[in-house]
């Protein structure tokens, strides 16, 4: 390899006394030429980026407290064998309940619109496509809190690659873990999905152009074109919970649950010879367990 410098491999945080925190890869300018770097391309996440995990049921009580949720988390991988953009793709959580959590609630009516999807709080990862890149294989992990939820929790987030930071309040910001970019907000202190199960869609950085705020009669929703989503997981509160699903079929066409609140269950892509499951139906896609959270682990052979 005699060709100029191509790229520079990204650095990983080693102590949390350094104020830096990138595991991206960054593109210069001087890129070699030739067959074996054109496989290093970079695409775009549509199509390459796949949830794998989301961790949203909430902790069993323990430690005197009967509730922790701050532990929550979501876990994306680049399912390509190229860098894809990472900048300006946005994640969030649909609008509209997870089920009959009390006795009248109604589901959302806003699923009847299947040209479009309706989030209740969406945010942005930091950056231009071309400048955050997430290199092939691997994943990232975005935490409500970027902290160490022991001994309420098994899960140690000080890893994570983000968190979602909300400026309002109480919210936890960990110096060192960079915090997503508040788009669309409707939640409290910390942006906490329904521990009854949410919808977890993730869209490309082209919805940011075409996004409109609709009054819902209840709060406002942020409408987004359906062409632009990239991946969903769809949870709702049990198995009769069928009718309050918040994504219409031709996107995602089933649903998954735990088991309850508070379980301590994660839901993960299935993953079948070391790739990972896209059916576009949840009810299939993914599997209810104990939290992995590990962005290294593989089962890829
Ligand atoms: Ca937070
Ligand atoms: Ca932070």
């Amino acid at each position: 390899m005699t060709h100029a410098v191509g790229w520079l491999q990204g650095w990983r945080l080693t102590s949390r006394d350094e104020p830096m925190s990138l595991l991206f890869i960054t593109l210069l300018a001087c890129r070699p030429s030739g067959e074996d770097t054109a496989a290093l391309e970079p695409l775009p996440a549509m199509g390459n980026l796949k949830i794998e995990e989301v961790y949203y049921a909430g902790s069993p009580p323990t430690e005197g407290i009967d509730r922790y949720y701050a532990d929550q988390f979501i876990q994306l991988r680049n399912i390509s064998d190229h860098p894809i953009e990472l900048g300006g793709v946005g994640l969030g959580d649909l609008y509209g309940l997870a089920g009959e959590i009390n006795n009248g609630n109604e589901p959302s009516e806003l699923v009847e619109d299947v040209d479009h999807v309706y989030f209740g709080n969406l945010w942005r990862i930091p950056g231009s496509g071309e400048d955050v890149l997430l290199a092939p294989g691997d994943c990232i992990r975005i935490a409500q809190d970027a902290a160490d939820h022991q001994p309420y929790s098994t899960l140690n987030h000080l890893d994570a690659h983000y968190e979602t930071y909300v400026e309002s309040g109480e919210d936890h910001d960990d110096p060192v873990v960079e915090n997503l970019e508040s788009v669309f907000y409707t939640a409290g202190y910390d942006w906490l999905v329904t521990v009854f199960g949410p919808t977890i869609v993730v869209v490309a950085p082209s919805a940011f152009e075409s996004m409109e705020t609709v009054g819902t009669g209840w709060q406002e929703a942020l409408k987004v074109p359906a062409e632009d989503v990239i991946d969903t997981m769809e949870a709702l509160m049990d198995e009769d919970s069928g009718d309050f699903k918040r994504l219409p079929a031709h996107l995602d066409a089933g649903f998954t649950y735990t088991s309850g609140t508070y379980s301590g269950e994660s839901v993960r892509r299935v993953s079948v010879d070391g790739v990972l499951q896209d059916t576009d139906d949840s009810g299939v896609d993914y599997a209810v367990g104990a939290p992995i959270a590990d962005c290294s682990w593989s089962d890829a052979g």
